[in-house]
C-alpha cells in the first residue's frame, strides 16, 4: 500500500512536470474540477420504473431501457442503497436526481396530480444525511392519461389540466426540496408528446403546449430554492414524424420567458454538435442543464463513454464564459449489464473528459489562434493528447478516497456478489 502511494505520487510528479512545460498547472485544474458536481440520475438504478406501484415499470413516452440484469432496485431503500454506492466509486460531490415517479408512496397510490413534498421527504433527509444536493423531473409518461401520446398539449383539456396540475405540484415539491437543503434544485420538464405519423395540426398542439406551460409558470416560485429547465427532443418510438416540444420550440419559450434549457445529448441530428450549441444560446438564457448521454442509431439513452463527442463537450464547458450557469446531469438507462456500475462508467467517464479540458493549455492555444499562428494550434492540440493525462486522473482519485485505476470495477463485483444477487 505504501510503495502504491509512492508510486502514484511520483508518477503524479512526473506529469505535473509534463504539464507545466504547457504552461498547465495540475494541481489547480483538480481544485476546479472538485467544484463541479454531475447530477446523477436516479432512474437508471431501476430501468425508469419508479415506486408508485409494485413492480412498476416504464410504458409508454417513447423511451425503452432493455435488458434484463438480475439486481434491479425494488425499493427506495435498495436505490439509495446502491446510489451510495456507485458514489462512493465516483471521486467528488455529486448531486442526486429525482423523477416525480420515486416518491415514498408508502404501498398506496398516490396520483400524479396528488403528489407532495411529504413524499419525498424521505429523500431529503437522506440527502441531507449524504450532504448531496437533489434535483427533480416531472413525470409524463408511464400513466393511462399519457397513453393517448399527448399530455400538456392534449387536446383533451381534461387530460392536460391533470398534467399542468402535476408540474405544479413537481414545482412546488421541488422548491421545498431546495428550501431544506438550501440549495436551488433544477426542476426539468420532459414531455412525451408527439405523433407516429404525419400530422396536420402541429400548430394546433404547440399552442396548447405554451398554453399549460404559461399556466405552469403563472406561479411564481423562489429561484433560491427552484431553477426551471425545459427539454426537448427530436424523435421518440412512436413520436417518429412530430415531437411537440421540439428543440426550437423550447429554446423559444425559454428565452422569451427567462428560463433554463435542457439540452440532452443523444435528443439532436447525429452530426449536429451539442458542444457548439453552448456558447450559442447560453448567453441569451437562464441557464443550461446537460443530459449526458449517448446516442447510438435510434436510442438516445446509451451509457456515456469516454468519446469525442463528450470530449467536445467538456472542452466548451470549461473553455465558455459564465461556466456557472451550466449544470450537469446524466441521462442513459441500461437494463442489460450491471447499473450501478453503470453508472459509474458514465460519471467517471465524464469526469475524466472535464478533467482532460482543464488541462488543455488554453491560453496558450488561444494566444496563437488570436496570431493567426494555426499550424501552431493545431499541432499543440495534437501534442496534448499524448500528455500522462491518466497519471493525473489517479492522483484526483486517491485524493477522493475512490477506487484507482481498475481498481473499482473489482467493487461493483463484490456488490454484485454480496448485495445485488439476492434481489429475484
Ligand atoms: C427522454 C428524456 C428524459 C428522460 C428522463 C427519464 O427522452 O431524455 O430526460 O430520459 O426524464
Ligand atoms: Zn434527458
Amino acid at each position: 500500500m505504501v510503495f502504491l502511494f509512492q508510486d502514484l505520487k511520483n508518477l503524479y510528479g512526473v506529469a505535473k512536470d509534463k504539464y507545466k512545460e504547457f504552461g498547465v498547472n495540475t494541481d489547480l485544474a483538480l481544485n476546479e474540477l472538485k467544484q463541479i458536481s454531475l447530477s446523477i440520475h436516479c432512474w437508471q438504478g431501476d430501468d425508469v420504473g419508479g415506486f408508485e406501484r409494485p413492480e412498476s415499470v416504464i410504458t409508454g413516452g417513447g423511451i425503452l431501457s432493455t435488458g434484463n440484469y438480475p439486481g434491479k432496485a425494488r425499493t427506495i431503500k435498495e436505490l439509495q442503497m446502491d446510489l451510495t454506492k456507485a458514489l462512493s466509486l465516483i471521486p467528488g460531490n455529486q448531486r442526486v436526481n429525482l423523477h416525480a415517479s420515486y416518491g415514498d408512496f408508502k404501498r398506496k397510490f398516490i396520483d400524479r396530480n396528488a403528489i407532495k413534498p411529504e413524499h419525498f421527504q424521505n429523500w431529503i433527509d437522506w440527502a441531507k444525511e449524504k450532504k448531496l444536493g437533489l434535483d427533480f423531473n416531472s413525470t409524463l409518461f408511464s400513466h393511462p392519461k399519457a397513453d393517448s401520446g399527448y399530455t400538456l398539449s392534449s387536446k383533451s383539456s381534461e387530460i392536460r389540466n391533470f398534467w399542468i396540475e402535476h408540474v405544479q405540484k413537481c414545482r412546488e415539491i421541488s422548491a421545498e426540496i431546495g428550501r431544506q437543503l438550501n440549495n436551488p434544485v433544477i426542476h426539468n420538464l420532459w414531455i412525451p408528446d408527439g405523433s407516429k405519423d404525419i400530422p396536420v395540426d402541429r400548430a394546433g398542439h404547440r399552442d396548447l403546449l405554451k398554453n399549460s406551460l404559461d399556466q405552469i409558470f403563472d406561479q411564481k416560485l423562489n429561484p433560491e430554492y427552484v431553477k426551471d429547465s425545459l427539454e426537448g427532443k427530436l424523435f421518440g418510438i412512436g413520436s417518429e414524424a412530430f415531437v411537440v416540444g421540439s428543440h426550437d420550440f423550447y429554446l423559444s419559450y425559454a428565452v422569451k420567458n427567462n428560463l433554463m434549457l435542457t439540452l440532452d445529448t443523444g435528443h439532436f441530428h447525429p452530426t449536429e454538435s451539442v458542444a457548439d450549441k453552448l456558447t450559442a444560446i447560453l448567453p441569451f438564457l437562464n441557464g443550461i442543464m446537460l443530459h449526458i448521454s449517448r446516442g447510438v442509431r435510434w436510442d438516445s439513452d446509451h451509457v456515456v463513454i469516454l468519446n469525442d463527442d463528450l470530449m467536445h463537450l467538456s472542452e466548451e464547458i470549461i473553455r465558455c464564459k459564465n461556466r456557472e450557469k451550466i449544470y450537469l446531469g446524466l441521462d442513459f438507462f441500461d437494463a442489460s449489464i450491471n447499473r450501478l456500475g453503470a453508472w459509474v462508467i458514465g460519471a467517471r467517464s465524464t469526469l475524466k473528459s472535464l478533467l482532460n479540458a482543464l488541462l488543455q493549455p488554453l491560453e496558450l492555444l488561444k494566444e496563437y489562434e488570436e496570431n493567426n499562428q494555426l499550424f501552431q494550434r493545431l499541432a499543440y492540440l495534437e501534442e496534448i493528447k499524448s500528455l500522462p493525462f491518466g497519471a493525473v486522473w489517479d492522483y484526483y482519485c486517491y485524493k477522493h478516497n475512490v477506487p484507482i485505476g481498475k481498481d473499482w470495477i473489482k467493487s461493483v463485483e463484490e456488490y454484485e456478489h454480496s448485495t445485488l444477487v439476492n434481489r429475484t
